[in-house]
């Protein structure tokens, strides 16, 4: 008995000690990972990590990367012309919008056996998207903008003979110094089709409303309709990968989230808020918009979120006061700026206040 006592102290220690460890930090330089560059793959690469659902054809006649790429570019356009082509793509996906409403940038519209078929693509991917009977479902693709260029342009419909397909290139990301995050791209190799069965797209094992590949990909349960047991479906829950639990330092990090005012995210099933975090209190927030969370060692990490930049924002560990043991100092970033904040926690609330910050 006290051999099983010691056993569970141990265990408890061990544990508290873990989450000590993920989710503080003692010296001031380490609080941010900052930005990390994702690494570049070769064709090869590319094409030796492939999903096993996708298919890639060498065309013989093709539209390049490079022309594609930069007809496309909305500078080639003046003021007004880019405002019209703006309000015409409006119009064009209006069917689109007001099923997804603005969850997607949307392309290449098609209407098949009274199907409505169109391009998706948001901060997470791409996605096809489809409404039949006024039912709107949208599929991951699971390739990744790293090493997928769909062209803008397509000569054929994306819906054919059973198939998802569209034309594009092997590309590779080019950094732009000083600008993190901020990726152009480089052609490795033009003239690919890249194919995908329908039926493997859809595929929705738990049938939970996210089909398997995004699950997959993104780190989600395939196989459980409630990936994280606490009764909410992953398609309805805001934090699907963890339990919700509500203490001090997760509501901390809850108040440190992006605030979209009135904005309700309950319905906009396909956008994320995705961050790289092990700390327990960081997966435990009950969010108003959906997040995911990835795991901060690579070797843990997906395929697809490895080579993916998905992370539009980070909320760093916590450091402690070293002398007031109510106050701590915790740090956020998005693409363009970065918060510093101190907070204290008096009579059960948190006081946050913004001691500095950069805008990039
Ligand atoms: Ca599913
Ligand atoms: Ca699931
Ligand atoms: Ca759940």
């Amino acid at each position: 008995m006290k051999y099983v006592y010691l056993l569970i102290s141990v265990l408890l220690i061990s544990c508290s000690e873990s989450i000590e460890k993920k989710c503080f930090i003692e010296d001031q330089d380490n609080i941010f990972k900052g930005y990390v560059e994702k690494e570049t793959y070769t064709v090869k690469q590319i094409l030796d990590n492939q999903p096993d659902y996708l298919e890639i054809v060498n065309l013989k006649r093709y539209r390049t990367f490079r022309k594609d790429s930069t007809e496309a570019r909305l500078f080639r356009y003046s003021l007004e012309e880019a405002e019209k082509k703006w309000k015409a793509n409006l119009e064009e996906f209006k069917i689109f919008r007001s099923k997804f409403s603005d969850q997607f940038e949307y392309s290449h519209k098609q209407l098949l056996n009274n199907v409505w078929y169109a391009l998706g693509r948001n901060s997470l991917g791409y996605w096809l998207l489809k409404i039949e009977k006024g039912k709107a479902d949208a599929y991951f693709l699971g390739i990744s903008f790293s090493h997928y260029y769909i062209n803008k342009v397509q000569e054929n419909p994306i819906v054919k003979d059973g198939n998802f397909q569209v034309e594009g290139s092997l590309v590779k990301i080019i950094k732009m110094p000083g600008l993190p995050g901020y990726d152009d791209y480089s052609a490795m190799e033009d003239g690919k089709l890249f194919k995908i069965k329908l039926k493997d797209l859809m595929i929705d094992s738990d049938n939970d409303g996210y089909n398997d590949i995004f699950e997959n990909s993104l780190g989600l349960n395939a196989r459980s309709n409630d990936t994280d047991g606490d009764g909410i479906r992953d398609f309805d829950d805001m934090n699907p990968m963890f339990k919700s639990e509500k203490n001090k330092f997760s509501q901390l990090y809850e108040m440190l989230l992006p605030d979209y005012g009135t904005l309700n995210f309950k319905k906009l099933h396909y956008s994320f808020a995705v961050y790289e975090s092990d700390c327990d209190y960081f997966h435990q927030i009950n969010p108003g918009l959906r997040v995911l969370f990835i795991p901060e060692k690579a070797s843990k990490q997906g395929y697809y979120v490895r080579m993916t930049d998905v992370i539009g924002g980070s909320i760093s560990k916590i450091k402690r006061d070293k002398k007031d043991p109510d106050k701590f100092y915790i740090y956020t970033s998005g693409n363009s700026f970065t918060n510093d904040y101190s907070a204290e926690f008096k009579n059960g609330k948190w006081i946050l206040e913004i001691t500095g910050g950069t805008v990039v």
